[in-house]
């Protein structure tokens, strides 16, 4: 195994640099969000999200149990992962940097600032959290079950590859950081250290790009090294049992993701990371079809996944109630690494859907107007109003209802703002021929093809609400090159207007290979109509029931006046349709059953009384920000 090409040198951000694969992604130096759905949520992150986390980060004393380590060790605040919210937030802000989003100067300022801090608590030799080693703190890697040492490790790491892409080619202070205690973990954990895993997945994604940056290949080896180890159960028994740590069944053997979900997708991502630079191609199918079969199994309308809340964990196949729908966040923002690592490995478009579900539908739903307010869990059933929330408080759960300003486990929020931050590098990549455009936002690019050449385009569209994008090619040359779009499985009967003539495309990738002239146009019209969607039949808790789908929104009916939505009928023979509010359909409300028991003669229990009317639903992603409300996806028809 090798890592071929060090990428020390490389500007413009890119969470992902594979040295190989089907497809080469492009930067934040080549695609630039500048309008739309998604520049709006990538502002608001800057302006919001963003101070918004590094206050209570400071507020809480997670930022400062960096700033004074050994005073702070006996009086530390937080749960031990909190080192690893710092770094997701240093990784939102170099994202930010590179995205050339609001004050860049006050962002390094923050980057330089938290850097020295985090330097001055690493250990001489390489080794960094803050809540163990010190005088009256847990010995190092005494607790691999829940210790997260690891994991935070991980994130310290991807949070410096960032910096290195983003920082205008200097040799940045937090890289060197990051070298150490790479360089530590794999002393401590190589072939002659511990034979453990952390409890978290995570530490395998960070060595893996750092090897890419720094071309160091015992990072890659440590990192294989992680991943072979898994499922052998080396760490202790606990309740939740091995699968939840993903330590069951090793990654090659395993059929589906299983466990707490956001610790199997970064292992699972990690995995495909590791196939990709080592050129197993049978660990890179292996991980390709547990994707592919959790994603028909085990995911929700909304891309969600997780329907354990005591675990955080995936359900059973098939088993997604709504109204017990953990989907958090993370599982959403570890969802796209995963599936982003295997578009560029394969090629597949199929994960441009998974991500544009996600994003539209889990990612935006977690986030606020104003960008300080998140859910972390997302059910797909509220049924009762919970209380409004405090803008000051942190909460102690998951929440459900309002989103909150922060949560004990904060997890989410950083999360989030590193994926919006970076959002142009997932948008676009280069193959042999040309360019593939995966998401449909506007944007411009600018780049050189395969063999040198500069091109460039030019992104339009008015999605998620209406179909129409337009791409024009901006930079150009005299010899034919390949623009390759996408239709949606949402948009059957799609068109394509080129200046050769308009014609019905089907979905799937739709290939313009020609010499283009500049200024030239290919617009595709994808029809956005509201659609009922059913479900697999296997899911009980939703069997009977359709749900509304426009574009690429999930839809929801929403009732702020804490109506019952809970007995709402809906006649599926009337197709939706839309209207200024949103999108209405038909709907009855059915008796409640008796009071003292909520069983009866089905006569009774399940024949809808009163007149038909309309039912309005909105965007999943826009619920509960006018309060506290109830909401349902899923919607009876019988
Ligand atoms: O354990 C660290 C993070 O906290 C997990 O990834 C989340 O699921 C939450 O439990
Ligand atoms: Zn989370």
């Amino acid at each position: 195994m090798t890592v071929t090409s060090p990428d020390t040198t490389a500007v413009g951000g890119r969470p992902v640099v594979p040295s190989r694969g089907r497809l080469r992604p492009l930067g934040q130096d080549e695609v630039r969000v500048t309008g739309g759905f998604w520049r709006v949520r990538q502002d608001v992150n800057a302006t919001g999200t963003i101070p918004h986390a590094r206050s209570w980060m400071d507020r809480l004393g997670w930022t400062g149990a960096f700033t004074a380590p050994d005073a702070a060790s006996a009086s530390r605040r937080g749960r031990e992962f909190t080192d690893s919210e710092v770094y997701k937030l240093l990784e939102a802000m170099s994202w930010e940097v590179g995205r050339g989003g609001a004050a860049p100067g006050a962002l390094e300022a923050q980057i330089a600032e938290l850097t020295a801090a985090i330097a001055a608590a690493q250990a001489p030799d390489g080794y960094l959290h803050t809540a163990f080693g010190r005088a009256g703190q847990p010995d190092r890697y005494s607790d691999m079950l829940w210790g997260h040492e690891l994991y935070c490790t991980g994130h310290l790491l991807q949070a410096a590859v960032a910096r290195a892409r983003t920082c205008g080619g200097a040799e940045d202070p937090l890289l060197a950081v990051a070298r150490r205690a790479a360089d530590h973990v794999c002393e401590a954990f190589g072939p002659d250290g511990v034979p453990g895993v952390c409890g978290h997945p995570e530490i395998e994604l960070g060595l893996v790009e750092l090897a890419r940056l720094t071309g160091e290949q015992r990072y890659l080896d440590q990192a294989a090294l992680f991943v072979a180890r898994r499922g052998h159960r080396t760490l202790p028994r606990h309740h939740f049992g091995w699968s939840y740590f993903s330590d069951e069944t090793p990654v090659r053997e395993s059929a589906v993701l299983h466990g707490h979900a956001v610790r199997a997708l970064y292992l699972a991502a990690g995995a495909v990371d590791v196939a990709v630079e080592t050129g197993d191609d049978e660990l890179l199918a292996t991980v390709a079809a547990q994707f592919d079969r959790t994603w028909a199994r085990r995911t929700y309308l909304t891309g969600g996944m997780g329907s354990r809340h005591a675990d955080e964990a995936f359900g059973d196949d098939f088993v997604l109630p709504a109204d017990r729908a953990y989907s958090e966040t993370c599982a959403g923002v570890a969802a796209i690494m995963l599936a982003w690592r295997l578009l560029l490995a394969t090629g597949d478009g199929r994960y441009d859907e998974v991500i544009e579900r996600i994003l539209y539908n889990v990612v935006a739903t977690a986030i606020g107007d104003d960008g300080r307010s998140f859910f972390y869990a997302h059910t797909l059933h509220q049924r009762t109003p919970t209380a409004a929330l405090p803008a000051d408080e942190e909460q102690l759960g998951f929440g459900g209802g309002p989103r909150a300003p922060w949560f004990e486990v904060s997890c989410c929020l950083a999360n989030a703002a590193r994926l919006l931050a970076g959002l142009s590098c997932y948008l676009v990549t280069a193959d042999d021929t040309g360019l593939r455009v995966h998401q449909y936002v506007d944007s411009e690019i600018a780049t050189r093809l395969a063999d040198g050449r500069e091109v460039g385009l030019q992104v339009r569209t008015g999605l998620p609400d209406h179909g129409g994008v337009t791409v024009r090619v901006t930079r150009t040359d005299d010899q034919p090159w390949s623009i390759t779009l996408r239709v949606p499985r949402w948009a059957a009967g799609a068109e394509l207007v080129t200046t050769h003539g308009r014609r019905t495309v089907p979905v799937g990738d739709i290939v313009v290979y020609r010499t283009f002239a500049v200024g030239e146009e290919i617009r595709l019209e994808l029809p956005v109509r509201p659609r009922f969607t059913a479900p697999d039949p296997r899911i009980d808790a939703t069997r009977g029931c359709v749900a509304v789908e426009r574009g690429p929104l999930v839809y929801c009916a929403e009732s702020a006046d804490g109506a019952d939505l809970d007995t709402v009928r809906v006649d599926a023979s009337v197709p939706p349709v839309d209207t200024n509010a949103g999108v209405e359909v038909r709907a009855r409300f059915a008796a409640p059953g008796p009071d003292e028991w909520p069983y009866g003669p089905p006569e009774q229990v399940t024949t809808p009384t009163g007149a038909a009317t309309g039912l309005t639903l909105v965007p999943y992603h826009r619920w509960a920000r006018g309060g506290p409300s109830t909401m349902r996806v899923w919607l009876p028809t019988a």
